[in-house]
């Protein structure tokens, strides 16, 4: 018995936990055998019996990925994992507010485009979507408006995202903006807001988990897309599947998954996390920990530049006499990234790093550096990126807010000279 647990400890441990001890009362009975650690189970360890559903098999998601929560399903890459220039569909971060949909009935799935602000409501088939009109493909960034919020302090509340909470598949739809044009838009049009038909965790039909918005200006992009295709392939079921908005270089929270309407609106579209404080930043900067009224926060549009070392992995040892080539990508919302530097002495001096123009608008851009140490010992290999407008991220965290959200703090990774 001890044997067996200790290897199902050690299979475990392997993978990255994302049940809780909180329900270890009963499981001895569900498992019927008895629990070796009783009360002092460590804590990320899952008995056997714990693993079902599995979310790496479910989701087709790589073992090294992380899981942060399994109600609703979170899941993040780790750096390394989002060396590809194209995010591949096993290493895209998972982010739900609710429960991933179950029973998708694509043979009627339509899409419904109302709101006080369209001409007349008009609802399409997937079948008419696909063809009447013309489809694209880009690459398109989402970031989670709250990745890297481990960092914050006092901490928010919320999905402990360090780096991961971002990817740049490539995705292929129709545009928003024509089909937008083909139902008609008065001039007051403000912002549009999805609807999906992801359930609330309560199950309460009553409540939604998320439907958010852009305003209309980005929702006529030519990059938005009512996207059927991620990778080339059928979108995930977890990313979104049949159909899903992609507003790409914006909070990814604004591209909703599993959607069956657009409203057109001539307000600014009050859906389930529009309000109150979610998705939203102090309009001042504010102590850390300071509360902040609903009416001082402001909506997250664009996200702020920031980059990532893919390659190598942070903790690696090389000879003095080799160079060390590094490589990751940039972004910077709505803009380009004009520079990317790195330091190895803490920011003090900063070389240029090589950098590759965006596939198209709002695709993630590719920097590498080959880089000389002088002397051996500990190293940090910081990187940071400057946009089009001359702004660069910060070294360490920004501005504090109550939810922690935008951390675009370097990357850096340790490397050993010997
Ligand atoms: N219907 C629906 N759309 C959604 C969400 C959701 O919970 N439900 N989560 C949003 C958030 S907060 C993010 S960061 C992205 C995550 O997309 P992904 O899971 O495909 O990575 O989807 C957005 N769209
Ligand atoms: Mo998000």
């Amino acid at each position: 018995m001890i044997l067996g647990v200790s290897l199902i400890y050690d299979q475990l441990m392997k993978r990255r936990n994302f049940v809780r001890s909180s329900v270890l009362g009963s499981l001895a009975s569900i498992l019927g055998a008895e629990i070796v650690y009783g009360a002092t189970m460590p804590e990320n360890y899952i008995p056997l019996g714990m693993q079902d559903p599995d979310p790496f098999a479910l989701f087709n998601k790589d073992k090294e990925m992380l899981v942060l929560n399994s109600k609703p399903w979170n899941m993040e890459a780790l750096a390394h994992l989002l060396d590809d220039k194209i995010t591949p569909n096993k290493f895209m971060f998972v982010r739900n507010n609710g429960l991933v949909p179950e029973n998708i009935n694509i043979k009627e799935w339509a899409l419904t485009i109302d709101g006080e602000s369209v001409k007349q409501k008009k609802t399409y088939t997937l079948e008419e979507l696909k063809n009447n009109f013309k489809q694209h493909t880009y690459q398109l960034t989402l970031e989670c408006g709250g990745n890297g919020r481990k960092e914050f302090d006092p901490p928010a509340k919320g999905n402990q995202w360090d780096v991961g909470a971002v990817a740049c598949p490539s995705w292929t739809g129709v545009r928003l903006k024509d089909v937008l044009e083909d139902v008609g838009i008065k001039a007051d049009a403000v912002y549009i807001g999805y609807h999906a038909i992801d359930e609330h965790l309560s199950r309460d039909p009553s409540k939604k988990p998320i439907s958010r918005g852009v305003p209309i200006g980005k929702a006529m992009q030519e990059e938005t897309l009512l996207a059927f295709k991620m990778n080339g392939e059928d979108i995930p079921l977890v990313h979104g599947y049949p159909l899903r908005l992609v507003c790409g270089g914006w909070p990814a929270s604004t591209s909703g998954k599993w959607i069956q309407g657009i409203s057109v609106r001539n307000i600014v579209h009050d859906g389930e996390k529009m309000t109150g404080s979610s998705y939203k930043v102090p309009k001042n900067p504010v102590a850390p920990g300071e509360s902040v009224k609903d009416e001082d926060m402001r909506i997250i549009e664009s996200m702020p530049v920031k980059s990532l070392i893919t390659y190598p992995k942070s903790g690696a040892v090389l000879p003095l006499d080799k160079k060390l080539n590094i490589r990751g990508h940039a972004w910077a919302g709505e803009l380009e990234v004009s520079k990317v530097s790195y330091s190895i002495d803490f920011g003090a001096t900063w070389s240029e790093c090589g950098l590759e123009k965006p596939v198209n608008r709002l695709a993630w851009q590719h920097f590498k550096a080959s880089i000389s140490f002088p002397k051996p010992g500990y190293y940090e290999v910081w990187v940071k990126a400057t946009d089009a407008k001359g702004v660069s991220q910060p070294m360490l965290l920004p501005g504090w807010n109550p939810k922690g959200y935008l951390n675009n703090a370097c990357h850096r990774i340790a490397v050993k000279i010997s």
